[in-house]
């Protein structure tokens, strides 16, 4: 298979809701997509960075530069393409991992959907369905949270994620559990903004027995979340901090975590997402699938890379009805709580052109 040029999509979608998180609001989602074309036929790849580097270093127009600077120039010179030997091809360059996940999920995806083979065989999914979680943003008032909580446990999410912050913590968790009780399964994402010696604080949140709490100090502060385990009774979950393997293997010895967040794109690639979810299984630690507001094309890889064995917690995967109220694909919807696992050639799903032309707003194309 060889590489014949790669298009640019820039892309605008606007959330059927703001969504604040520590580190900012969102009320539209613009990110990248990949079309990624060869003689044997083409494959989608998304880029899960946002417009500003705020959630990680990553950001809209750097991936772009990097992606039509260095990444696709080096894929091009490597020879035939193959999706494993991607990551291999693409590591001279440091760091921009999400650029390079997008870039192997589109090779993937063409050489997958050329193969007739799913993502889902491809990864080593086990399950048909996947249950889903969700993640609910910062709100301006308790009632308004547990209108959102309320209506999300009715479309029968099976999971709520709170995004806390300094100011906005104890107190939700508190409302929620008070108005649906002990049997919600509930966690919280604090996004890297509180310090250790906020750990006093965040023990107030032990008795509401929480599935875990992700990524509460900032992402390099490894050995500080492992001083702060210590110190709290809800397990620590990292999000951010988790870049490779690696990095999780040692977050893992250093007991900086006992649970993992794993998103693709953080990572540089679903593949490299399989190998954490390996090393995590290896080492007895619990896995579920993050979230980047993904449009039907990433969520179709997630929700595949959801259904391996390792992931005993349900993700932020949620329906494409959380999100948008116009999926550039068929749309994902919840039965029963689950989503189902895609089981075509490749992502198993594809943008609907009129919907996807409904939301670019720019087009390049990087010719090899
Ligand atoms: O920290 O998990 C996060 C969204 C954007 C950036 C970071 C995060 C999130 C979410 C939403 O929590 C996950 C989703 O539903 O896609
Ligand atoms: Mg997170």
């Amino acid at each position: 298979m060889r590489l014949e040029g790669v298009e640019l999509r820039h892309i605008s979608m606007p959330l059927v809701a703001p969504f604040r998180t520590s580190f900012g609001t969102q009320t539209v989602r613009e990110l990248v997509l990949l079309r990624v074309v060869t003689d044997e036929g083409e494959g989608w790849g998304e880029c899960v960075a946002m417009p500003d580097p705020l959630y990680s270093s990553e950001y809209v127009e750097g991936c772009m530069d990097v992606l039509r600077r260095f990444l696709i120039p080096a894929l091009a010179a490597a020879g035939p393409l193959d999706a494993h030997a991607v990551a291999g091809t693409l590591l001279p360059f440091k760091g921009h991992r999400m650029a390079k996940a997008a870039l192997e999920m589109g090779v993937l995806d063409a050489e997958l959907r050329a193969a007739g083979r799913s993502f889902g065989q491809e990864l080593g999914a086990t399950r048909d369905r996947v249950p889903c979680g969700v993640s609910v943003g910062i709100m301006d008032s308790v009632p308004a949270l547990l209108d959102a909580v309320g209506g999300y446990l009715d479309e029968g999410y099976v999971r709520i994620k709170l995004k806390i912050e300094p100011g906005w913590d104890v107190e939700p968790v508190r409302a929620v559990r008070e108005r649906f009780g002990d049997e919600v399964l509930l966690q919280v994402d604090a996004n890297t903004a509180y310090t250790l010696a906020d750990a006093e604080h965040l023990a107030r949140l032990d008795p509401f027995d929480l599935l875990l709490i992700e990524q509460p100090l900032e992402e390099e502060d490894v050995l500080g979340h492992a001083d702060l385990a210590k110190l709290i009774g809800t397990p620590v979950c990292l999000d951010e901090s988790i870049t490779s393997a690696q990095s999780a293997v040692a977050a893992i010895r250093l007991g900086a975590c006992a649970i993992v967040n794993i998103k693709p794109g953080r990572v540089g690639g679903y593949l490299e997402a399989v190998r954490i979810h390996d090393a995590c299984v290896e080492a007895g630690v619990a896995v579920w699938c993050g979230g980047m507001l993904e449009t039907g094309l990433g969520r179709a890889a997630n929700v595949a890379l959801a259904a391996l064995p390792g992931f005993t917690l349900p993700g932020d995967t949620s329906g494409s009805g959380r999100y948008y109220r116009a999926d550039v694909t068929d749309p994902f919807v919840l039965d029963d709580g689950h989503l189902t696992v895609p089981t075509g050639p490749g992502l198993g799903v594809a943008p609907l052109p009129d919907a996807l032309a409904e939301v670019t707003t720019a087009t390049e194309w990087v010719p090899v």
